[in-house]
């Protein structure tokens, strides 16, 4: 007989995953919470049938952002559940519970409709998610967002309003949307007050809409409405009632009470080895974890180092062209000032020419001068020797 399939169910504390499968259930099987504190804190599961006697195993999880009442700093980010922290469990206890090639057949995600959603998963937990649920390269995960506690609100107008800011957010919700996750609502209502609509989906509807896209199942057959689901759910305990009285008379009982409780020393004995095994697979998975943080730590340090020596040789550069800019330009104003000087020494070359060329030209217009003088003079004397003579 082929394996019961694997409903992993994650969600904020207390956002109603456990009354979930006590609902499906149809008793209390696993422990719901009273107060601000998860009452899940370890990963659970538990087989429940469907109405058409199909079995299912739902997968129970501690709440994301959980704290336990023992540990209740909020600000302790190492004590409480993040989303990387859950997956990590979930795994483990999948692959612990059954093998590594076994996959989830979805995922249904709560959660309470009155709060608003911040969470959001890394890229890697996504692909964590992913490759637990068996969705192939670019597919997305078989999953059903179930927002709750809606019989709690004023009026379904204000879920609504919740709704569309949850939807239109940037947290988990709307990042499993855009994956491709559908939604539904769900509230403990009283049978005939449950709100009309498709959204408005009981957890055996839920269940059924997720195995209908890995399996042949179409759903059919689950009950739609609260008033169908407790008759079958009554019908369900009667069947167990009556099979309860007859084996209460049977006188094989007492031997049967025996033999159950030695297996119940060996499955507690099994459970035992399985915590053990979650615990090391749990190890494992962190030690892979931190490897790959690692890695990453290293290539970016990588990175930081290649960016700091591109700024050193930038700035080599730069500060090699302002010396040679420096340099170009006390060599120019060295030029320049030897230009000037030149000029200068050619002009005072000039005006000394220029200036003893004058004297000289004065010095000859003065002889020239003094020359005529004389010549007159003599000229003159050399008049009155001549008529003294005729005189005589
Ligand atoms: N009125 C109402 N109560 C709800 C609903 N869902 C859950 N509750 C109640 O909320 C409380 C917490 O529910 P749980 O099912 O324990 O929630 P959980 O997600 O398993 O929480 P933890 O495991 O503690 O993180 C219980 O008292 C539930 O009865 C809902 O839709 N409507
Ligand atoms: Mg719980």
């Amino acid at each position: 007989m082929a394996e019961p399939a694997l409903i992993a169910l994650l969600g904020g504390t207390g956002a109603g995953r456990s009354s979930f499968v006590n609902t499906i259930a149809g008793e209390d099987v696993a422990r719901v919470g009273h107060g601000i504190y998860s009452e899940t804190l370890e990963v659970n599961q538990y087989e429940c049938k469907l109405m058409e006697a199909q079995v299912v195993r739902l997968v129970d999880t501690p709440g994301l952002g959980a704290l336990s009442a023992d540990n209740p700093d909020p600000t302790a980010s190492s004590t409480s559940f993040t989303p990387t922290k859950i997956l990590r469990k979930l795994t483990a206890f999948v692959h612990t519970e059954y093998d590594r090639t076994r996959t989830l057949s979805g995922v249904v995600y709560l959660h309470d409709i009155r709060k608003p959603n911040v969470s959001r998963l890394g890229p890697r937990d996504l692909k964590k998610l992913k490759e637990l649920c068996g969705a192939p390269e670019g597919t997305a995960p078989n999953l059903i967002i179930v927002t709750t506690f809606w019989d709690l609100l004023p009026d379904v107008q204000a879920g609504l309003s919740s709704e569309t800011l949850l939807t239109r957010g940037d947290g988990l919700i709307k990042q499993l949307l855009d994956g491709g996750a559908r939604l539904a609502r769900w509230g403990h209502y009283d049978p005939s007050a449950s709100p009309a609509g498709p959204e408005f989906q009981v957890p055996h509807k839920v269940i059924g809409d997720l195995l209908s896209r890995t399996d042949s199942n179409d759903g059919s057959g689950l009950p739609s409405s609260f008033a169908d689901l407790r008759e079958k759910l009554k019908q369900q305990k009667e069947g167990l009632k009556t099979e309860g009285y007859q084996a209460a008379g049977d006188a094989e009982e007492a031997k049967k009470k025996a033999e159950e409780g030695l297996r119940n020393t060996e499955e507690r004995k099994e459970n035992t080895q399985k915590r053990k095994r979650r615990a090391e697979s749990e190890k494992e998975q962190m030690e892979e974890d931190v490897e790959d943080a690692e890695k990453r730590a290293k290539a970016k340090r990588k990175r930081k180092q290649k960016r700091a020596e591109a700024k050193e040789r930038r700035e080599r550069a730069e500060q090699q062209e302002r010396e040679e800019r420096r340099e170009r330009e006390e060599r120019r104003a060295r030029e320049e000032r030897q230009e000037r000087k030149e000029r200068q020494d050619r002009l005072d070359r000039q005006e000394r020419q220029e200036r003893r060329e004058r004297r000289e030209r004065e010095e000859r217009q003065w002889q020239q001068q003094q020359q005529a003088e004389e010549d007159r003079k003599r000229a003159k004397s050399a008049k009155g020797t001549t008529s003294t003579t005729t005189f005589l």
